[in-house]
């Protein structure tokens, strides 16, 4: 049985077609779009652009055996460049395996994500190096960056409150600014790990400065959301007494609103948000899926018929960016696409030994065992060939 709770309806300024027309619950943030300026939304674009063919490109290189695994985030880049252009340099963003658009708004160089995708480096990017714009690296286990988002954020508020002579961490006390906030992402299945939960549990207790981003696209792998959860995902957090709301995820303008208001609420002390995305992932959960074996085509169509780019551009032609200028963007991605392909082409190959480089600091007697053996295991081949 279902619980009886009015859902207002998912936070929306652009219609289908990209045409400005805010629901009711857009209201209370139209005040964050108020000074946007064209030239901000064609960025939008051009990112969401630039994504799409990067993506496509990763793909197409998995299928030619040029990388060892993909996870398309195709249709997810409406709220993924949203939010993140929502963010501020100071802050720092958790991701899944499959923010590759906020990625690239934040910085991390595109041959960097593909190069890991293609085995050849561990982690993939340096999160020290300020080029990398506080963007944490991919996590796999899910919900792991879930804790990990929320205990950066608590200690950002430490930070803050030693600073302004307060070290006491009472949760009862009023909200402290701090200036810099995380955001957190993770998908629609991983609200179903403890990590997630727990991370709603210590954020609320704190006050600390975290927002969570729930990418609901519709899909863990092969299983739906409604087999997961009987009420909408952002009800979950409300229970725990977090602000929640639910966004059109392929709405760039609504993603950049609502996260902008909660990231700003976070900063100045005002407590963690929870943003459901309402999305779809349009491409296989990763290259190794089929998604025709779980999911029908009328459905994929239909939220085909939502995609976030074309909204996007719709919305750009209303304020009167011209046809020619939004091809020549997407002509400029897919032109990018191509250089990255070549460049990964052309990367090095990883030294097999590399793994044991990472495992400690220092070096340590049973790790250089295994690596002698490995290494006397190679020079075998060797031996053989010469023979
Ligand atoms: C702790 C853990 N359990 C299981 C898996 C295997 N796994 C990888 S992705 C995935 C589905 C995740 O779905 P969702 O959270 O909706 O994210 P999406 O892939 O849709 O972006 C599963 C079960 C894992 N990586 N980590
Ligand atoms: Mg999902």
């Amino acid at each position: 049985m279902g619980i009886n709770i009015h859902d207002p309806e998912p936070i929306r300024f652009l219609d289908a077609d990209g045409t400005f027309a805010p629901n009711e619950s857009a209201a209370e943030y139209l005040s964050e779009i108020e000074d946007l300026a064209v030239e901000e939304v064609q960025e939008w674009y051009r990112s969401m652009a630039r994504s799409r063919a990067f993506d496509t490109e990763c793909t197409n290189l998995q299928r030619q055996g040029q990388l060892a695994l993909w996870a398309p985030n195709l249709g997810q880049e409406g709220c993924q460049v949203g939010l993140a252009y929502a963010t501020i340099p100071e802050d720092h963003l958790f991701p899944t395996y499959r923010e590759h658009a906020v990625a690239d708004v934040r910085g991390v160089p595109l041959l960097d994500l593909a190069a890991q995708f293609r085995g050849l480096t561990h982690g993939g990017w340096d999160v020290n190096d300020p080029k990398n714009g506080n963007f944490h690296l991919y996590t796999v286990v899910l919900g792991a960056q879930a804790q990990h988002a929320q205990g950066f954020a608590l200690g950002m508020l430490l930070d803050a409150k030693r600073k302004a002579g307060n070290t006491a961490l009472d949760p009862n006390e009023p909200g402290t600014r701090t200036d810099r906030g995380v955001m957190c992402f993770y998908g629609d299945g991983t609200t179903s790990q403890g990590e997630a939960n727990e991370a709603l549990v210590f954020a609320q207790s704190y006050q600390s400065p975290v927002v969570f981003v729930v990418q609901n696209n519709q899909y863990a792998i092969s299983v739906p959301v409604a087999r997961q959860s009987r009420t909408p995902l952002y009800r979950r957090a409300l229970g725990f007494g977090i602000q929640s709301v639910q966004i059109d995820g392929n709405d760039v303008l609504a993603s950049y609103a609502v996260g902008r208001r909660f990231m700003r609420d976070a900063r100045e002390g005002r407590g963690p948000g929870y943003i459901e995305a309402l999305t779809y992932r349009v491409g296989a959960h990763t290259t190794s899926d089929d998604p025709t074996r779980y999911r029908e085509n009328e459905e994929l169509e239909e939220w085909k018929t939502k995609d976030p780019l074309r909204r996007a551009a719709g919305y750009l032609r209303s304020l009167g960016v011209s046809d020619e200028a939004i091809a020549e963007i997407d002509a400029e991605a897919a032109a990018h696409a191509r250089v990255v392909r070549e460049r990964i082409l052309a990367l090095p190959a990883s030294r097999p030994d590399e793994i044991f480089d990472y495992v400690y600091a220092e070096p340590h007697p049973r790790l250089q065992e295994q690596q002698n053996w490995m290494h006397a295991y190679e020079a075998s081949f060797a031996e053989e060939v010469a023979s």
